[in-house]
């Protein structure tokens, strides 16, 4: 078994020979729930297009070479996400605690075939699967990317696309940034000209677009049948601009503001004093809540650089309320730290001068790890990256790679840790193909950094994304091809 899989598994045993699937393959499952019937039709998708082999699925005791699924109720070792992939040469049989571990096993049982099947049109083969056994258990419970659909819009296909591209490297958090100064993505059916005036405008001047609730609740849908959740943020009290322009309430001064097509930050307040306020974003959280199955509401807090801090710190605690009454979990970037947490909390951490999230992780909140110098996926790789922002520096395919979560924060112990997250802001980025093209190759180090409790090896890890090249290259993915990276042949 020659192993270029990213994330790099926990143990992985080669074994003599390979399975190869051929037209008698069937997928089996057991039991035959339609949960696991999903996780099923989902390899099942995966596989046919390129091999052209009908892969019925069928219940356990079918007779034939087989992908076996199989949920182990006594495997709670395995967690919640985890699995064990066993290949021999009549079969291979994946077993997990849960659909979810199931799902990140196939997951590798598609990158153990040729790079070939990830094409959308019937290839020659052969498809061996190498014998052997594998043994994984993720590190971490949050590994996100987050996607800026604020600056620039993604209409519901892009974000299904990256959904279905950040799932190949088992991620499970897509935290969508919704708003910002330069657009309101979101309908809010009790504020209709969030949507209707706010979400008009893009950075730079383009056409803007939103999502209307059926669009939210279809990308709920097709994340959740990939075991991602969504997380959806509404940026407060800060970059707030197509809010204030949308209602002339809500700002301080009672006057709309203009619309804000420019990339500066920090100039934008919502009126921390007016209750109109309150009741807007009541409001905006009860309907974000009601279309999200997910735990977690992200409130953003970022940049709140026009808002005084007794009056930020203030508004975070009353906003916290708001969203513990709708039932869900508050996410904030780390500058929420300064406020009074409870323990529920979860701090993002962004920036270097990292205070407030250890002051987050001292109250008892959680932390997941965005540190912009390794994982702010819209810096540019070098000089010559023609997309892209510098502020946090050049971010190279090693430097998204080679770092250690456990020592990011000097005072926050790693059991405080829920992960780490990948940022895409899309000040600069207009399309698909300039997303994938920063997210690729990089979001896999992150993924793996997420994922994968043994230590990094820059050198065995670029040999592995190599083999990556033609994998992505077969999905048709804009990636990047960094010279750091042998991309042979
Ligand atoms: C900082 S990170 C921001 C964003 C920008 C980004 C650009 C953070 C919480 N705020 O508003 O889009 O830098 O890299």
């Amino acid at each position: 078994m020659i192993n270029t899989l990213i994330p790099q598994p926990l143990s992985v045993q080669p074994a003599e020979g390979v399975f190869a699937l051929t037209a008698d393959t069937s997928i089996t499952v057991s039991p035959a729930t339609p949960a696991m019937t999903a996780v099923a039709e989902y390899l099942a998708a995966r596989l046919r297009p390129a091999t052209g082999f009908a892969l019925p699925i069928q219940p356990a005791e079918a007779a034939g070479p087989a992908l076996a699924l199989a949920l182990d109720p006594a495997g709670d070792a395995l967690g919640a996400e985890g699995y064990v992939l066993a290949i021999g040469l009549d079969g291979a049989r994946l077993t997990a605690h849960t659909p979810a571990g199931l799902f990140y096993g196939v997951q590798t049982l598609r990158q153990l075939l040729p790079p070939a099947i990830e094409n959308a049109t019937p290839q020659p083969g052969p498809w061996p699967l190498p014998a052997g056994r594998i043994r994984d258990v993720p590190r971490f419970a949050w590994r996100g990317l987050m996607l800026d659909v604020a600056r620039h819009f993604l209409p519901v296909a892009g974000v299904m696309r990256v959904i279905d591209l950040a799932a190949a490297y088992k991620l499970n958090r897509l935290h969508l940034h919704l708003t910002d100064d330069q657009g309101w993505r979101i309908d809010i059916a009790s504020w209709p000209e969030l949507a209707r005036v706010g979400g008009q405008t893009a950075a730079g001047g383009g056409p803007g677009g939103y999502y209307t609730q059926a669009d939210y609740a279809a990308l709920v849908a097709y994340a959740a049948a990939r075991h991602m959740t969504l997380v959806p943020e509404i940026d407060l009290p800060g970059h707030t601009n197509a809010a204030l322009a949308a209602y002339a309430e809500l700002n301080a001064d009672g006057q709309a503001r203009p619309p804000y097509t420019g990339i500066e930050v920090g100039f934008s307040s919502l009126a921390i004093g007016k209750e109109i306020t309150y009741r807007f974003i009541d409001d905006v959280i009860g309907e974000l809540a009601a279309l999200t199955p997910g735990d977690f509401i992200h409130i953003g807090g970022d940049e709140a650089l026009a808002t005084p801090k007794g009056d930020y710190i203030r508004f975070i605690e009353r906003v916290a309320a708001i969203v513990r009454a709708h039932g869900k979990r508050m996410v904030g970037w780390e500058e929420i730290g300064q406020a009074r947490l409870e323990p529920s909390a979860i701090a993002q951490h962004w920036a270097s001068g990292h205070a407030a999230a250890a002051a987050a992780a001292a109250q008892g909140a959680s932390v997941i790890l965005s540190p912009a110098p390794r994982v702010y996926l819209d810096m540019k790789y070098d000089e010559a990256t023609p997309l892209g922002l510098t502020w946090a520096g050049h971010i190279s395919v090693r430097a998204a790679y080679d770092w250690e979560p456990a020592t990011q924060l000097p005072g926050v112990a790693e059991e405080q840790l829920l992960g780490v997250e990948a940022a895409l802001w899309s000040e600069t980025l207009t399309t698909l193909a300039d997303i994938e093209f920063m997210l690729f190759p990089r979001l896999p180090g992150v993924a793996e950094v997420g994922w994968s409790a043994a230590g990094r090896d820059w050198e065995a890890y670029r040999a592995r994304l190599a083999a990556h090249g033609p994998r992505l290259g077969a999905m048709g993915v804009n990636y990047y091809r960094a010279a750091e990276i042998d991309w042979s042949p």
